[in-house]
């Protein structure tokens, strides 16, 4: 049983706490603010369980990003949005198969499953992702002959108009989500990186590929750029 001076102390420790200002409580948590946007990489159904260019476990990551999402003011969503006949496309060049690599003019380029072709139900966003307030949709890898990962930047170099974008909006920070963690997602990070950002890639909202060691890879190059690795819990 509690006496008398034991609830009186217990009552005391939880009027303590709630003098606590908010701010305090949140130490250690990222704080967002007006110049923070949600850029949500590829959440379309042929890299969803089920499409032909599957990420393990893509669809976990569609609960995380929609919490996330009620956050951020500003959200920019990607689409991979390929050409039929990509030069990305094991199909495209006779006697490849996926996940093989080829020189292409602008450097190495990884072969992959034909995907996210333009207008198609693959290359639409997942039905379950739901960012109503996202004002930017941003497609990417359209040029037949020229891939892009990266939503900032062809792989041949050429800009999509992203950063300008950005920054034209006093955007600053870049906190990065969804598929795949090494690939579109690393790409862009190491871009906005290069822009000048201040960059984030939330992790438990991302999944990988991983082929050939690419996941860890991926990791060392964002991690030596800058990028700073959180999850979605250490957001305030
Ligand atoms: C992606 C491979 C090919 C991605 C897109 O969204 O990460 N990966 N095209
Ligand atoms: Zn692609």
């Amino acid at each position: 049983m509690f006496d008398r001076q034991q609830i009186l102390a217990g009552l005391s420790l939880l009027a303590a706490a709630a003098l606590v200002p908010k701010t305090l409580r949140a130490a250690g948590k990222i704080s967002l603010d007006r110049t923070s946007a949600l850029v949500v990489i590829d959440v379309q159904n042929c890299f969803l369980p089920g499409g032909s260019l599957a990420v393990k476990d893509g669809d976990k990551v569609v609960p995380v990003i929609n919490t996330l999402a009620k956050k951020f003011a500003d959200v920019v969503v990607t689409q991979d949005w390929h050409t039929p006949g990509h030069v990305s496309f094991a199909s495209s060049h006779a006697g490849r198969k996926p996940f093989e690599t080829i020189e292409l003019k602008y450097g190495k380029q990884v072969l992959w499953p034909d995907h996210c072709v333009q207008g198609t139900d693959g290359a639409g966003l997942s039905k379950e992702l739901l960012i109503p307030q996202a004002e930017l949709i941003l497609r990417k890898g359209n040029n037949k002959d020229v891939d892009s990962y990266s939503a900032f930047n062809e792989a041949d170099g050429k800009s999509t108009g992203l950063a300008a974008y950005l920054k034209t909006r006093k955007l600053q920070r870049v906190f990065l989500v969804g598929l795949a963690t090494d690939f579109c997602v690393a790409w862009s990070a190491l871009d906005a990186r290069r822009a000048g950002f201040d960059t984030y890639v939330i992790e438990d909202a991302c999944r990988g590929i991983d082929t050939e060691g690419s996941l860890a890879k991926a990791w060392a190059d964002m991690t030596k750029a800058g990028v700073k690795r959180i999850q979605s819990g250490d957001l305030a």
